[in-house]
């Protein structure tokens, strides 16, 4: 069941400004216009764009109570006092614990340690636990990192028994901020730090960088740890704006030229050693794998990882986060072939406007991922269920534009638990329940959801002709990068475009589409092109047919060599008037 995507295309950018950008930098209007699209007014604006500079960087002191936390760091490191650097378990939690300390050892090292807490027995944030093993341990300052601006009584408990905390939080504060000797979160209310979109391991380096400078550690001596920065920033999925995207940019730098000894043996397992590593390559390779350390016995594991000074550890523990990452992705794809399977089988399926699949024995860990698999290929809110502690449980996603809690929380006479809010939920039923939620959760989407809604939409950026696509625009446009939330990858469309003849059907089911494409006016050049997921349409491109396409313009490697290769989001027959 094909969805059919609806194409919008952007309100062309102010068309004298773009004449004026095109004319000083001596650019192509279309990417002029893709300047003025992202909000750049001038030649000197776009020159900052697209060379991205350190001293774009803001001052850490900026930050609302920055002095605070280095004058007590300084004096927990001057009298040898014990550290404790504390974060969650997930991606942007290791990285935020690893780069602190890899930048403390240098300076203290006999009396620093990390913790992370367990997923499954502490789960996210300070845990009561973590703070006992401090007290123990006879630490008496806690570094908490990506969490803590709610742990208002955890932080009372520790200073009970002689422990301070210094908060690094990029979560939205309640009212009342916990009574560390300093919080720092750009989200504070009080605080004027000209950015709010920082990673968690974002707040940890400007409270290095902070550091450094009150020591005169030179900025040169922090640019080792941008690699961990920049998988944060792509991992947490905060945007690749403003002070986000000069990090990145240089953290990318960092990643691919001289990674720490951890993220190497991670770049090797996922196969892009010769690849110039993207944000896009951290999100679904890099990210998933430290991640999988999070739900092995002990978050600790990613940490351990990612600060190893020895090649053969770092290729030991690296290994075994693989293994784990590669049983999860077995069981993902297993159960999204048993739940497609299962949808489709469901009477009058296509007329449905919402799926809800149930099988007791598949695993709780993956249902929530399975989930938004579905969505991709339906195009609907959707709930998957499994058993769990003698009740129905599982994880529902919506799509854009509707109110997947609502719909569930209308249900609530049928829920012993629900929650979430309107793009992802959770839910927990009784099993005689569930038919008949079922009915009255499709009775609810039925009648709330419209066309409008159930039409999935492909926002494009412009129109542009192939044979603009020149070595030079390439070079241009590569300095877009990196793409991500708030800079995507610019969406083209070109039209009347054809397959040259050599176009072939490609992957192990051969469901994708490797073309070479040319269009009407310059015939004399093709360009290659990818399709994901498109091979119905390849009898049409086989006999001569036009179409049109929409896509963004990427970098192949083959072999370790790199060319420019259309990647296809999709494809509208032309039909030709005889
Ligand atoms: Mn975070």
């Amino acid at each position: 069941m094909a969805v059919e995507k609806k194409w919008i295309v952007k309100e062309p950018g102010n068309p004298a400004l773009v004449r004026q950008l095109s004319a000083e930098l001596g650019i192509d209007q279309t990417l002029a216009n893709l300047l003025v699209q992202r909000n750049i007014k001038s030649a000197q604006e776009a020159r900052a764009f697209l060379r991205p500079q350190l001293d774009q960087l803001h001052d850490p002191f900026l930050m609302k109570d920055m002095n605070l936390a280095v004058d007590r760091l300084s004096r927990a490191l001057n009298t040898k006092e014990k550290i404790l650097i504390y974060g969650d378990y997930d991606v942007d939690g290791t990285t935020a614990v690893s780069l602190v300390y890899s930048f403390l050892r240098k300076y203290g090292e006999d009396n620093l340690d990390y913790y992370i807490p367990n997923r499954y027995t502490e789960g996210y944030g300070i845990s009561y636990k973590g703070i006992d093993y401090a007290h123990e341990n006879g630490f008496t300052l806690i570094i908490a990192l990506d969490c803590g601006i709610k742990a208002v009584e955890k932080v009372q408990y520790g200073a009970e028994r002689g422990i301070d905390f210094i908060i690094c939080d990029h979560h939205l504060p309640d009212d009342r901020l916990p009574e560390a000797c300093a919080v720092l979160d750009p989200k504070r209310t009080d605080c004027s730090y000209p950015f709010d979109d920082l990673s968690g391991c974002g707040v940890g380096f400007k409270f290095m960088q902070a550091f450094a400078m009150i020591k005169g550690i030179p900025f040169d001596n922090l640019l080792s740890l941008l690699d961990l920065l920049v998988v944060s920033i792509a991992s947490d999925l905060v945007s690749i704006t403003g002070e986000n995207r000069v990090l990145a940019y240089y953290g990318l730098k960092q990643l691919n030229q001289s990674p720490r000894k951890g993220l190497l043996s991670i770049i090797k397992l996922s196969g892009l050693e010769k690849h110039m590593i993207t944000i896009d390559d951290i999100v679904f390779k890099i990210g998933p794998r430290i991640n999988a350390a999070g739900r092995m016995e002990s978050g600790k594991t990613a940490v351990d990882l990612l600060t190893s000074r020895n090649d053969n550890d770092a290729r030991i523990i690296g290994d075994t986060i693989n293994t784990h990452n590669n049983d999860r992705k077995n069981e993902d794809r297993k159960i999204t072939f048993e739940a497609v399977e299962m949808a489709s089988k469901v009477k009058d399926f296509a007329g449905m406007k919402s799926t809800v699949v149930y099988n007791p024995d598949w695993h709780k860990g993956v249902l929530g991922i399975v989930a938004s698999r579905l969505v991709e290929s339906y195009y609907r809110p959707t709930i998957v269920l499994c058993k769990s502690n003698g009740f129905i449980t599982g994880s529902a996603r919506s799509i854009p534009g509707f109110d997947l809690y609502e719909a569930i929380e209308s249900c609530s006479d049928m829920l012993e638990n629900f929650g979430g809010h309107m793009y992802a939920a959770g839910l927990t039923l009784k099993e005689e329940n569930f038919d008949r939620f079922k009915r009255r959760f499709e009775d609810y989407v039925t009648s709330k959801i419209t066309t409008e809604i159930l039409t999935p939409v492909i926002n494009i950026d412009t129109y542009l002709d192939f044979k603009q696509i020149t070595p030079r625009f390439f070079n241009v446009l590569k300095q877009f990068q990196p793409f991500g939330p708030g800079n995507l990858s610019p969406v083209f469309i070109s039209e009347k475009v054809y397959d040259n003849g050599n176009g072939r059907k490609v992957g192990s089911d051969s469901g994708h589409l490797k073309l070479e494409l040319i269009q009407e006016d310059d015939f004399h050049r093709h360009i290659s092109a990818i399709a994901f997921n498109r091979s119905e349409h390849f009898e049409h491109l086989k006999s001569g047919n036009p179409v049109d396409i929409c896509y963004s313009i990427a970098e192949n490697y083959y072999r370790g060599i790199a060319n420019i290769q259309l990647r296809v989001r999709d494809i509208k027959l032309v039909e030709e008037p005889f």
